[in-house]
């Protein structure tokens, strides 16, 4: 089993690289971002209660991400490894992950990280609104706090991982083929 993060800002294309590598490497992706979307169009209690955090770009608490991923680790336990997709966020979130892995005999093999200009982040964000419809990507307001809660919270994890020897920097600007071919690079020396 081999297991991936793929970390980055808002916007770094995060989840459209980890569709295509998680194809590519026969990985099975989890993205806490796309199992918070679906409570809420389910309209569940969690997904009602979660909507009006991620309106506003601020972070879930971390037990209700953690709980999410558990259960799709304990679904998923024969895949060939996992492509974790904007989780973990928090330090805390990263340790427990940490655990849950080491739990089951596995853990975390490398964490790419796309590093893309500011700028760059906000343009694809808005253009993604006008097809997404995506609340949190309408509003420059909730954009820059998402960018700012990621320097904040988030951010913390990469000199936690880099300790571990885990860190692994991607230029994430270009195109999404160009990307995809660095980020695959990495990977395939662990495959
Ligand atoms: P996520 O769903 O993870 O959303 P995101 O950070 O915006 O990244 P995403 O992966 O969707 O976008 P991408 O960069 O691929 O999180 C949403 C919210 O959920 C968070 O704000 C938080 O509230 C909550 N949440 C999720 N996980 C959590 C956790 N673990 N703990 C607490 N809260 C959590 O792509 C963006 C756009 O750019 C796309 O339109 C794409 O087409 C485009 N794009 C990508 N690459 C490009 C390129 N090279 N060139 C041009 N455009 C590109």
């Amino acid at each position: 089993m081999v297991n991936f993060l793929i970390f980055g800002p808002p916007g770094s294309g995060k989840g459209t690289q980890s569709v295509r590598l998680a194809e590519k490497f026969n990985l099975v992706h989890l993205s806490t971002g796309d199992m918070l979307r679906a409570e809420i169009t389910a309209g569940t209690d969690l997904g009602k209660k979660m909507s009006s955090i991620m309106a506003t770009g601020e972070l879930v608490p971390d037990e209700v991400v953690i709980e999410m991923i558990a259960a799709k680790i304990d679904k998923t336990k024969d895949s060939a490894g996992f492509l974790f997709d904007g989780f973990p966020r928090t330090v805390g979130q990263t340790i427990e992950l940490e655990k849950m892995l080491g739990e089951r005999g596995m853990k975390i093999d490398l964490m790419l990280v796309l590093d893309v200009e500011h700028d760059e982040l906000v343009k694809r964000l808005i253009a993604r609104a006008e097809l997404s419809g995506r609340p949190d990507d309408k509003d420059t307001v909730v954009v820059e706090n998402r960018i700012s809660v990621y320097k904040s919270k988030t951010e913390p994890i990469i000199n936690y991982c880099r300790e571990k020897r885990l860190y692994q920097p991607v230029n994430g600007m270009g195109t999404i083929d160009d990307i995809f071919i660095r980020l695959s690079d990495h990977m395939k020396k662990f495959v």
